[in-house]
């Protein structure tokens, strides 16, 4: 059973809205990104205009070749760094929150959303075991999320997502087709101090909690 404030979207995927403090997942961000860089990854028909990154045991890598998993960076040959405490405790948290239980995520892509990247419409299965939760963390600028569901075709469910916003998405959704609407230019040239692009360019950051293997 979910918990109270866990907000229903669609069957088995709900919203966790403000879960998330930004500013320390903010710092965890840039360490990982000091040890494995974001890149903008070569899918099989062309450039991708959101950045990554991954930290933990496994690292959601894609090439002319294809989607898949890999254990270490193809950047470096190195292990992906180590998952943050912070990062395994709040996507437990967000599990448990959201009614599935016990979640032990092996590994965390981080998508770095530039003014004007989006991601389109797509399914996620390249993970061994479809019936563990995705848990994701919305940080920085906001974003239209779109839920299609079972079906690529139709009008999307959009959901608005602002930063520290947090969803999670059990097994009958694991399926769905989703995407993220181009990411826009805040609305105020000035830049709130202590936000969570307080330094550099305002981006949106999206954490993706999965069990790979
Ligand atoms: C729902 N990322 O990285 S949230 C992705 O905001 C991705 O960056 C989006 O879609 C983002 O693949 C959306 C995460 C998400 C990830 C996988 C899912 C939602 C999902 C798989 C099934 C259903
Ligand atoms: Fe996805």
């Amino acid at each position: 059973m979910a918990q109270a404030g866990a907000e229903p979207i669609a069957e088995d995927v709900w919203l966790l809205r403000g879960l998330a403090d930004a500013g320390p997942l903010r710092a965890a961000i840039d360490a990982v990104a000091a040890d494995a860089p974001f890149q903008q990854l070569r899918t099989r028909t062309g450039r991708m205009s959101v950045a990554l990154t991954n930290c933990g045991s496994w690292g959601w890598h894609s090439d002319e070749r294809g989607y898949r998993y890999v254990d270490r960076n193809p950047a470096s040959g190195r292990s992906w760094p180590k998952m943050p405490a912070l990062f395994l405790d709040l996507a437990r948290r967000a599990a448990h929150l959201a009614g599935f239980q016990p979640f032990a995520p092996d590994c965390c892509l981080i998508n770095r959303y530039a003014v004007g990247a989006r991601m389109g419409t797509h399914r996620d299965f390249d993970e061994l075991d479809l019936r563990h939760p995705i848990v994701s963390v919305s940080i920085g600028l906001p974003a239209t999320f779109l839920w299609f569901g079972a079906k690529r075709t139709g009008t999307p469910r959009k959901v608005p997502l602002a930063d520290g916003d947090v969803m999670v998405w059990g097994a009958s959704a694991r399926a769905g087709y989703h995407g993220v609407c181009r990411v826009d230019a805040p609305a105020g040239a000035g830049v709130v101090a202590g936000g969570a692009y307080a330094a550099g360019e305002p981006v949106r950051f999206n954490l993706t909690f999965r069990r790979a293997r």
